[in-house]
This record gives structure tokens, C-alpha cells and sequence, in this order.
């Protein structure tokens, strides 16, 4: 009896603290019955969502000289008489007794023989030098070895030297020699032309080219101008180039670049340079030989970056060559994708509120859902 008491209880009990378990017992079936609540949004019709519209096409102002067009220019001063046109050696410092003669590519120059180099003065390589070029010909045909030297730093004491055992066509015909000129912009710098085997014309010793205007390669002896590409002239380019900066557009959605990979290998990529000195690097872009073997337009977002000043670098790989033109340029291509938020998305902290669609880069005012408000799962 008192067993069965016990167990009496223990059912009334449990009954009482889980009464859910026992409904069913009852044959009670509980129904939530919520009330729909209105969320209070507009309809919105997404401008252009079917993607019908056009854009509007190019817009904004590409980084200077964007498409080459602008030809290579000498640079700052080179060094005294570097182009003999006094017809002596006037500014030289000599070893030996080179002769001056008339006839090179500018009037004057001067040919050495057997021991004998010229020792520039000092002179600034110029701020938008990106190339020092040296005219050279082998007096006669045969062997032709020569040294270019460039003197550097403290004292002159940093030597370059640059041995030549082979020239871009004929040796006696006058070829020109270009070396970067980057490293030692805004530097004071001496060259040196001397004769080692195979006499040796000379003129227009380190005279400075911008060869590239408006653009900074990191080595300006990798990069030269070409024409007769598909949109005129272009640049040939083994080391990555920057251009000057430039503001994004408010309507921008792509930039451009036109490029063809010339090497049979290597790859290469497309960064956006922004912030404070142009010291952030975003990759944008990258390619390589199988997709871009032949001139092609690429094009890379930069709605992250609308209004913001920045500078478009394009940098081959290690070992690779590249052709660029039109680099910068911003296009908007499908029209109204980023319409204004309306003012029904931004609800009060208690009102239900549907997920918005989501967009490339934020509105300039982002959807609030309230922190209490409750998200409809279908959106
Ligand atoms: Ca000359």
C-alpha cells in the first residue's frame, strides 16, 4: 500500500512539472495560431534587374598618357659637353688622347683607341629620367668589347660596371645602349665609356629619356615604347609599371588594361596602389601566357575604390614580357546596379525586416535591421 501511495504521487507530480507531456494523455492538441504582421516595406523594383539597360560606357578621367600615345622625351641635364658638340673635349676627364671627329648622330663625337675612356663631370639624373642612353659603333667590323661604368654615392666611390660584348645590329652601325636610370633619380652621378677591345665611337654619353611619360617603371631599362599596336602606340614591359595617380570615378564600376603576353611563359597581375603614400597593394588582377596570348581588354572591379585616388600597377612575373595600352581606363557597364537605399530598408528597431538584395560594394547608407527586429527567413 504505501509503495503504491508513493507512486501515486510521483505521477501527480510529474504531471504538474511537464503538463506537455501529458496533452496528448488529455487528447488536447495545442496550435499556434500567429497573426501575420505587416513588415511595412515598399515593393521595390530593382532598377535595370533584368539587365537590359546599357552602361555608360567609358567615364571619369584615366591615369595620364593611358594609351602610349605620348612620345619619349629627353630628361633634366646631362653632363657637360655629354654630346661633344663643342668639338673638343671640353668637360671630359680623359685617359689617353681620344680624337673628336664630325659625322655621328649629333654632329660631333668622340672615338677612342686602344686603352684610352672618358670620365664624365658629375651631373643629376633628373627626377623623370627613366632611362641613361650611350651611342655607340664600332669603328671597324670584327670583335668590339667596351665598358659602360656609372659612378654613384659618396665620393663617386658606388661603381656600376656594365661589360658589352654584343650589339642590337651591326657593331659599326650607331646603336643605342639604354641602363635604368630609376635607381639614381635624384642622385649625382658621373659615366664612363672605355675602350677594352675594338676601337670605339662615341656620343650623347648618358643622355636622359623619359621614355614612358607618365608612367614609373621600377627599372627603366625594361620598358620601351612601340607603335603600330592595335590602338596605336603601347608599351613593351619586363618589370612592373605605375601610373600616376588618379581619382575613380563616382559612376566607375571596371578599369581596363589592354594587354598582350609576349614571352611563352610567366604570368603577371593588376594592383590598385591607395591609402596614404599609395602604400596599399590590392592584386586585381592576375593572368597569364594561356589567357592572354594575344591583345585582349581585362577588366577588374574598383566600386571599393569610388572617389578615392589611386595608381594602376601592372607587374609581369619574373622572366615575363608583357605589351600594355589603354591601362586605367573606367567604364560603367550595367546601369543603375547600385540604386539608393530607400528609407522603408532602414526600420525602426522594432519592425520586421526583410533582407535586402546584396550589391557589389555597400550603399553609401547601409540597411538597419533593428537589433530586437526579426529577420523573415524567405527575404
Ligand atoms: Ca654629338
Amino acid at each position: 500500500m504505501r509503495r503504491a501511495a508513493l507512486a501515486i504521487i510521483v505521477l501527480i507530480i510529474s504531471a504538474l512539472a511537464f503538463p506537455a507531456v501529458y496533452q496528448p494523455l488529455s487528447g488536447q492538441i495545442a496550435v499556434a495560431h500567429a497573426t501575420p504582421a505587416l513588415s511595412g516595406a515598399f515593393g521595390t523594383e530593382i532598377p535595370n534587374g533584368n539587365f537590359s539597360g546599357v552602361g555608360l560606357g567609358a567615364v571619369g578621367t584615366p591615369p595620364t598618357n593611358s594609351t602610349f600615345q605620348s612620345a619619349s622625351t629627353p630628361a633634366g641635364t646631362p653632363a657637360t659637353n655629354y654630346n661633344f658638340e663643342t668639338g673638343d673635349l671640353t668637360g671630359w676627364t680623359v685617359t689617353g688622347t681620344p680624337a673628336v671627329h664630325s659625322g655621328g648622330p649629333t654632329g660631333y663625337y668622340a672615338q677612342l683607341g686602344g686603352g684610352q675612356g672618358l670620365l664624365s663631370s658629375a651631373f643629376t639624373v633628373d627626377s623623370n629620367a627613366q632611362t641613361l642612353n650611350f651611342d655607340i659603333a664600332a669603328v671597324n667590323g670584327g670583335a668590339f668589347y667596351w665598358y659602360i661604368n656609372i659612378y654613384s654615392g659618396s665620393g663617386y666611390a658606388t661603381e656600376s660596371s656594365h661589360f658589352l660584348s654584343s650589339c642590337p645590329t651591326s657593331c659599326t652601325n650607331w646603336n643605342t645602349y639604354t641602363f635604368d636610370a630609376v635607381a639614381y633619380q635624384g642622385q649625382s652621378i658621373k659615366v664612363e665609356v672605355k675602350r677594352y677591345y675594338g676601337d670605339l665611337k662615341a656620343d650623347n654619353l648618358g643622355a636622359m629619356m623619359t621614355v614612358v611619360p607618365g608612367w614609373s617603371p621600377n627599372d627603366g631599362s625594361r620598358i620601351s615604347r612601340q607603335t603600330g599596336g592595335p590602338n596605336g602606340a603601347f608599351a613593351d614591359i619586363s618589370t612592373p609599371v605605375t601610373s600616376q595617380a588618379f581619382t575613380v570615378d563616382s559612376s566607375a564600376q571596371n578599369a581596363t588594361v589592354d594587354l598582350k603576353e609576349v614571352s611563352a611563359s610567366g604570368s603577371y597581375t593588376v594592383n590598385v596602389l591607395s591609402g596614404t603614400g599609395y602604400s596599399t597593394s590590392t592584386q586585381l588582377l592576375s593572368g597569364d601566357q594561356t589567357n592572354s596570348s594575344s591583345w585582349g581588354t581585362k577588366a577588374f572591379g574598383v566600386g571599393a575604390f569610388i572617389g578615392q585616388s589611386i595608381k594602376v600597377q601592372v607587374a609581369p612575373g619574373y622572366g615575363t614580357e608583357l605589351q600594355l595600352d589603354q591601362a586605367g581606363g573606367m567604364e560603367n557597364v550595367v546601369p543603375a546596379s547600385r540604386p539608393t537605399p530607400q528609407a522603408s530598408r532602414s526600420s525602426a528597431a522594432s519592425t520586421p525586416c526583410r533582407a535586402g538584395p546584396s550589391w557589389p560594394t555597400a550603399p553609401a547608407t547601409t540597411t538597419t535591421c533593428g537589433a530586437t527586429g526579426t529577420r523573415s527567413p524567405t527575404g
